[in-house]
């Protein structure tokens, strides 16, 4: 049944169709913008992340990338191991990339250099590369990554970090959250959380290929930490310190992720 005469008063014109539907469509609009304006209002005003640690990003988003942090975290706490690879597949020569506090013009002596650790009441503790090299020596073969886009297979040898604190009697300092590690000039630096400086694939490096790095590598000693990108495997380590605060991290400071995890 087709209601071709019941064409009445309640039916509506075509123009009152289409400025009805003006109106609705206005009205979803000002409501949707309302809102988002009302949330980008909230982010805006929302306190930024504590500064020097992600460049002032606020906390809100800082906190979907807390949440990536805590999938690693649990996808790490299962001692995942990193991909390695035989020693005929490393790069002979190894790709040097950046150099802040390591630049060739600075003068640096690798013969007089210590390991400062910092530890409680301002107490620095001193360690040569000679007592470093007396630990047991760990190699490790990766595909190293950096953020910038490219990746190299190379051949690393140090002391596991988690050998290093058993045999230093750090074991407490290692119950904080945090690994800070600096360059001797201070220009470079970066923040770990301390599983993933536990990780038993995280090395304090004095070799590549089989050799005593060179300087451009970061002699005497450099942080390999395959479970991280590039960026924080900082190279000549001056001063090691603890804390549960984020430590100051050079690249988090210009925008990127604290944890940086691959
Ligand atoms: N001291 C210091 N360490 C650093 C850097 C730097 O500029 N200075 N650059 C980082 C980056 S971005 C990468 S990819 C690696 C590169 O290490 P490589 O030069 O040994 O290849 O070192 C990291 N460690
Ligand atoms: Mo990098």
């Amino acid at each position: 049944m087709s209601a071709p005469n019941k064409k009445d008063k309640k039916e509506l014109t075509i123009e009152q169709k289409i400025n009805r539907r003006n109106f609705i469509s206005f009205a979803t609009f000002a409501v949707l913008a309302g809102g988002a304006f009302e949330g980008w209002r909230w982010l805006y005003k929302s306190p930024p992340e504590v500064r020097g640690v992600t460049a002032g990003a606020k906390k809100p988003l800082r906190k979907a990338l807390n949440k990536t942090e805590l999938i690693f975290r649990r996808f790490f706490s299962d001692n995942h191991l990193v991909k390695t690879y035989p020693k005929e597949m490393a790069a002979k020569y190894v790709r040097v990339n950046s150099d802040i506090g390591v630049e060739a013009k600075k003068k640096f002596d690798p013969s007089t250099w210590k390991l400062q650790v910092i530890k409680k009441g301002g107490e620095v503790l001193q360690i040569s590369l000679q007592e470093l090299m007396a630990l047991p020596k760990t190699e490790i073969i990766y595909d190293f990554k950096c953020v910038e886009g490219w990746d190299q297979i190379s051949h690393w040898g140090g002391v596991k970090f988690s050998d290093f604190i058993k045999h230093f009697k750090l074991d407490d300092y290692a119950k904080m959250d945090y690994v800070g590690m600096e360059t001797p000039d201070k220009t470079y630096y970066v923040g770990i959380d301390t599983p993933s400086a536990m990780h038993p694939q995280t090395l304090l490096a004095y070799e590549v290929n089989e050799k005593l790095l060179p300087l451009e590598h970061g002699a005497p000693l450099r942080l390999i930490i395959p479970v991280k990108y590039g960026i924080k495997n900082l190279k000549r380590i001056g001063t090691l310190s603890f804390s549960n605060n984020r430590p100051r991290d050079y690249w988090a400071e210009q925008g990127y992720d604290y944890y940086s995890g691959l």
